[in-house]
């Protein structure tokens, strides 16, 4: 097993030359109005690795103001589809030819396994464009069937200008997630990605502009959020915005933007996803997807399996294996190939999933096995494993975002299908049974917005993506989210003489 330690300086010839840290506007690359810039870090060990400019609310109304005039008067929400997808097409062309690169971003910046990387999060964000850009010039209203002589139709039209809001997570995933279906619609952007992951959001930007997009359709402002990202959720010439992060941020964008212009809102927050065992599953498949529910991307996942709910019978065979590949679970450098497992984000995030892992032990919670850090530099935690556990325990209530997992037995269906209810959140939940009826009753008797049976994390470009109840409202992904910032415009006209 690796760890933090003697690997940190092996993989530093992935490291790549920082070339884009200014302010993205109007096409150009510049300084912030008052320019100050910030730290960026590598979460491997702590060293600044780049300072980016850090945008205010001066800059904010820059970029909305160039968005504004290429939403206005530019060519983007006036061309027609296919075009739009021959620039998204070519945008994927060039992600796909610096995959190296953008991993190697996203893994300094955010402690992401650069293998993975690889190939999973940007090769998905070219499919992700190419997908949107295959609908750009699918978008159509439909003929309407009045009740009188009156001949009605709908046309969808471009929302305008959006404000999209991005966490660290998945820096260049989360940057098309949004950025994708909104080119498509015609729309035109600021985005401001996490202070903590800003590089890759800057190579992009310029990737766009090579790709050919207008001036000011995509704008990259860097910097934090009650400053730049509040500059955008209650700012007056923005007609959307659409954030993911946290429940308690988003939050405060719904009430920015309920007190500015009333701008539409789309919120992706919080989770704390039950992943339900049966007894019938097969325990290796289901001991692999509990821990990878739990450690993939570090647990730093909003769809994290982070509540494991195992029937009896079968529990202490469960615990065994699961607490067995634990600690087996390859942690250390994100560079290294061999690890499942790199650093958390950052300190504050590393300190916040200490805090809870002693909060659980405080509560009277059995700790399994982790519970510590590893090594002495960087923040790389143990997969830890928390059982004899209750429901209103904090660590079993809360978001923790890290690999940590609240590890329970039940009894009955109708137990577990409450217990998994019993939650603010309703993003996911996995269920794992041999049992087709059941995977059914289930499946329907979840409040959560996307279901996995027999597997976790399963994604797909066509597969819309987002929760019920705190975990906020609208979709990513498949054409749902094309939808989102599309608006509907009806039009009527009498067939006959008009009747009024
Ligand atoms: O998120 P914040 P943080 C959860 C997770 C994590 C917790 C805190 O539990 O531990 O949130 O993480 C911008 N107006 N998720 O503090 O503060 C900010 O600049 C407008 C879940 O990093 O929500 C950044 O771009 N914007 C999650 C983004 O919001 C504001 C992913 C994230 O910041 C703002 C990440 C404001 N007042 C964290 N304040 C998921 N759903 O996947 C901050 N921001």
């Amino acid at each position: 097993q690796s760890n933090a330690n003697g690997s940190l300086m092996t993989y530093d010839e992935h490291v790549p030359e920082i070339k884009f840290t200014k302010l993205f506007i109007n096409g150009e690359f510049v300084d912030s109005v008052k320019g100050s810039t910030f730290e960026t870090k590598d979460p491997r060990n702590g060293r600044v690795v780049a300072r980016v400019a850090e945008g205010d609310k001066e800059d904010v109304d820059l970029a909305v103001n160039a968005a504004r005039q290429a939403f206005d008067h530019g060519p983007w929400p006036r061309m027609p589809g296919y075009q739009k997808g021959r620039i998204m097409s070519k945008f994927a062309d060039l992600i796909e030819e610096n995959i190296d690169e953008l991993a190697a971003l996203d893994t300094i910046d955010a402690g992401k396994l650069f293998s993975v990387g690889k190939a999973r999060d940007i090769p998905r964000a070219a499919m992700l464009l190419r997908y949107y850009a295959g609908a750009a010039d699918k978008i159509h209203g439909e003929v309407l069937k009045m009740s009188r002589e009156l001949h009605g139709y709908t046309l969808r039209e471009p929302v305008g200008v959006i404000g999209h809001i991005i966490p660290w997570n998945f820096p260049t995933g989360m940057f098309f997630m949004k950025v994708a279906p909104a080119l498509a619609a015609g729309c035109t952007m600021i985005m401001k990605p996490a202070e903590q992951t800003p590089l890759s959001a800057l190579f992009c930007a310029h990737l766009a502009k090579k790709a050919g997009a207008p001036d000011g359709v995509i704008n990259v402002v860097t910097g934090f959020g009650p400053t730049a990202g509040a500059a955008i959720s209650s700012h007056m010439d923005i007609d959307m915005v659409s954030f993911t992060a946290s429940t308690e941020v988003g939050c405060k964008v719904m009430q920015a933007a309920a007190t500015s212009n009333l701008k539409q809102v789309s919120l992706e927050l919080g989770g704390k996803s039950p992943l339900i065992v049966f007894d019938d599953a097969d325990l290796d498949t289901a001991t692999d997807l509990a821990l990878a529910g739990v450690t993939y991307n570090k647990g730093e996942v909003c769809v994290a399996g982070s509540r494991v709910y195992v029937q009896e019978a079968i529990y202490e065979d469960f615990e065994r294996k699961l607490v067995a590949k634990a600690e087996a679970w390859p942690v250390g450098d994100p560079f290294d190939p061999k690890v499942q497992q790199g650093p958390q984000v950052d300190k504050k995030q590393f300190e916040k999933i200490l805090s809870y892992i002693e909060h659980g032990k405080r509560e009277g919670a059995t700790l399994l096995t982790g519970g510590e850090r590893l090594g002495t530099e960087g923040y790389y935690i143990q997969p830890t494993i928390f059982t004899n556990v209750k429901e209103d325990n904090v660590i079993v209530r809360d978001e923790i975002f890290g690999p940590v997992m609240s590890l329970m037995k039940f009894k009955t269906t109708e137990e577990v299908i409450k217990r998994a209810n019993d939650t603010r959140y309703g993003l996911a939940a996995g269920i794992l049974t041999k049992n087709i009826d059941l995977a059914n009753t289930v499946s329907r008797s979840i409040r959560a917005g996307i279901i996995w049976i027999n597997c976790y994390f399963a994604f797909d470009n066509d597969c819309p993506y987002g929760g019920y109840k705190m975990r906020g409202f609208g979709r990513d992904f498949g054409l749902d989210a094309l939808h989102k910032y599309l608006q509907v415009k009806s039009i009527v006209t009498p067939i006959y003489n008009s009747p009024w």
